[in-house]
């Protein structure tokens, strides 16, 4: 499936949930499918829409708290899986877009062809964690993660194939922590 393609089955699915996104193309492909208050857009900084994410889970225990990432973030923090699973909070889900490269900047390969990533987050003590190469059982396993408690992990595996034309955040990053902050509250 093309990464796009997997945006357009999870992003229906998400109600009112907090969603952290990692930079690049994870920002750009669900800002230009479906902006939305409750979306924090990570711009600059690679890696730490786990972290964040993490924080928003542990700050607000009643809510589910979505993090899309990306491979080359997730390799870039892996410390941070390690983080999340000892800090457990059952209201997170991690999800990743797996594409084997850092796309947004030039597609140079990552090493998630050799490490899976949801084994990682497995053995690093996540409770759930599954990895889904169709697009069809996109829907059945984030339903089933989202309601198990977590913290899980949904990896989907995607095509290098993201198009460059898509727009970038237009909001500013104090824009985006303003209303990511109200949506939340
Ligand atoms: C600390 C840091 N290093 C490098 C970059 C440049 N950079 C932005 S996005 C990106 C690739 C991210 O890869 P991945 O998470 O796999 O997402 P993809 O682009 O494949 O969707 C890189 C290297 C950055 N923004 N910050
Ligand atoms: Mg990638």
């Amino acid at each position: 499936m093309k990464g796009t393609e997997a945006f357009q089955e999870l992003l229906p699915l998400i109600n009112d949930e907090p969603v952290v996104h990692a930079n690049g193309f994870i920002c750009r492909e669900s800002f230009a499918l479906k902006d939305r208050e409750a979306n924090f857009y990570m711009i600059g900084s690679m890696g730490l829409a786990s972290s964040i994410g993490l924080g928003v889970a542990m700050c607000k225990p009643d809510k589910k708290v979505i993090i899309i990432d990306g491979d080359g973030n997730v390799l870039m923090a892996l410390g941070t899986l390690a983080m999340i699973a000892a800090e457990a909070p059952a209201n997170l889900l991690h999800i990743v877009i797996d594409n084997e490269v850092y796309e947004s900047t030039g597609s140079q390969r990552s090493l998630s062809s050799k490490v899976h990533l949801e084994e990682v987050a497995k053995s690093s003590g996540y409770k759930n964690a599954l990895r889904v190469e169709k697009k069809e059982d996109i829907k059945a396993a984030y339903m089933k993660l989202k309601e198990l408690p977590g913290p899980n992990f949904l990896l989907i595996k995607v095509e290098p194939c993201f198009d460059p034309s898509t727009g970038r955040v237009t909001h500013t990053p104090e824009e985006i922590t303003e209303r990511f902050m109200l949506a939340i509250r």
